[in-house]
């Protein structure tokens, strides 16, 4: 097992309730943000893998009020899964530290968390089936509904603001004109592109839509399909879930599941709205999340797959223009090539908006 990691997994693996002997770590998955692992131990004779995370404590500035937060909220979705079969597959469940926290502070300040691996299920960078689709949503939908009746008191904002539109492109027009990385030359059209749409930005705050639980980043890739039966098994990386408004998650969903696309695709000319895919998307939200939603986050459905995917097109462009400084690259000019996606997949979608419409009108 290849061992060519920045961290010494060992000593940190070691802080947590874990028996066993350590044998190995890597790293692992493809998000943006945190730095994860997947740790090996010997148990009993057999090889046992968890995954291991350093929170990105640049971008979540308070990883304990963070950690209480996934904390309650896995707590609360075994309270409700706990029943069913193969139920530790159903939801993360976080491997305590040896002081009975839910996390561990190493000594140069970074913070860390271990799950048990969800074996026999994946996640994919990319949508390949509608029944793919159907099943993520379907998962992300029944996420937000067990998390309704949460108990009090509200989650902690671990990143405020975060789907707040018109802040994101007032960020935007601070990048541009600023220009510190002296990026603003190589993307005029994709500035043009953004400044045209301003109007759009203020639509889901003005909608006043209510305030729930929700995910916040409900990617494809955030959700484990299970190998044998392709059922939405566990929605993961739980940083931002907070309160939110459900068209969040879904507008996200549409960003990332309704192309064939990689989000970091060069070849535009395969990036388009799939309306197959959003079919299977809304059939799936509305299956598990359906009951809950009122008339108007209804009507916006169609319309928040747009926004959210304009939103982070425009983060991608700011992270461009400010040098890089928030997603993680691994080439030149990555992050316009993310955004050059997401502005694409805005166009196909308004090409299609109207059918949209009428196809979850007529559910
Ligand atoms: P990021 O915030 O950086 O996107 P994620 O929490 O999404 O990090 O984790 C990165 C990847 O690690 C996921 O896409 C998934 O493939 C894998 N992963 C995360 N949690 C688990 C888990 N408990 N079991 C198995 N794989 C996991
Ligand atoms: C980040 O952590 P990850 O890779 O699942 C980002 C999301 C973006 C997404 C774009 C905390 O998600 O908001 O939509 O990249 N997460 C954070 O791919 O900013
Ligand atoms: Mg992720």
């Amino acid at each position: 097992m290849s061992i060519t990691i920045r961290h010494d997994l060992k000593t940190v693996a070691g802080q947590f309730e874990i028996h066993g002997e350590f044998l190995g770590a890597e790293p692992y998955g493809s998000g943006h943000i945190n730095d994860t692992y997947c740790v090996y131990f010997d148990q009993g004779g057999s090889p046992v893998r968890y995954l291991a995370q350093r929170i990105n404590h640049n971008i979540f500035k308070h990883p304990v009020a963070l950690m209480q937060n996934i904390q309650r909220v896995t707590t609360h979705l075994a309270g409700k899964v706990g029943g069913e079969r193969d139920f530790s597959r159903r939801v993360l469940t976080l491997i305590p530290a040896r002081d009975g926290r839910p996390f561990h502070q190493d000594p140069q300040g970074n913070y860390w968390r271990i799950y048990i691996f969800i074996e026999k299920a994946r996640t994919y960078d990319a949508v390949e089936t509608a029944a793919q689709a159907f099943e993520s949503a379907q998962a992300f939908g029944r996420f937000q509904r067990l998390l309704a009746d949460l108990p009090a008191p509200r989650l902690n904002d671990t990143i405020p603001d975060f789907h707040h539109t018109p802040k994101r492109f007032l960020a935007l027009e601070n990048a541009v004109a600023a220009d510190c990385a002296k990026r603003v030359g190589l993307a005029g059209t994709e500035i043009d592109f953004a400044l045209r749409r301003r109007t759009m930005t203020g639509v889901l705050l003005d909608a006043k839509l209510p305030e729930r639980v929700t995910h916040n980043d409900t990617k494809f890739n955030n959700v484990m399909l299970d190998d044998a039966t392709g059922q939405g098994i566990c929605v993961i990386d739980l940083d931002t879930v907070m309160p939110g408004v459900a068209l969040y998650d879904f507008g996200d969903m549409v960003r990332t599941t309704t192309s064939p696309a990689r989000e970091d695709e060069r070849d535009l000319s395969k990036v388009k709205m799939q309306f197959s895919m959003f079919e299977a998307l809304v059939r799936g939200y509305l299956a598990s999340a359906g009951e809950v939603l009122t008339g108007a986050e209804r009507q916006l459905l169609a319309f928040s797959g747009k926004l959210i995917t304009f939103e982070i097109g425009l983060r991608f462009l700011t992270d461009f223009l400010s040098g890089d400084t928030y997603f993680k690259v691994h080439r030149e000019g990555h992050n316009l090539d993310r955004c050059r996606t997401q502005f694409k997949l805005v166009e196909s979608i308004e090409t299609q908006e109207d059918q949209m419409n009428k196809l979850v009108e007529s559910l």
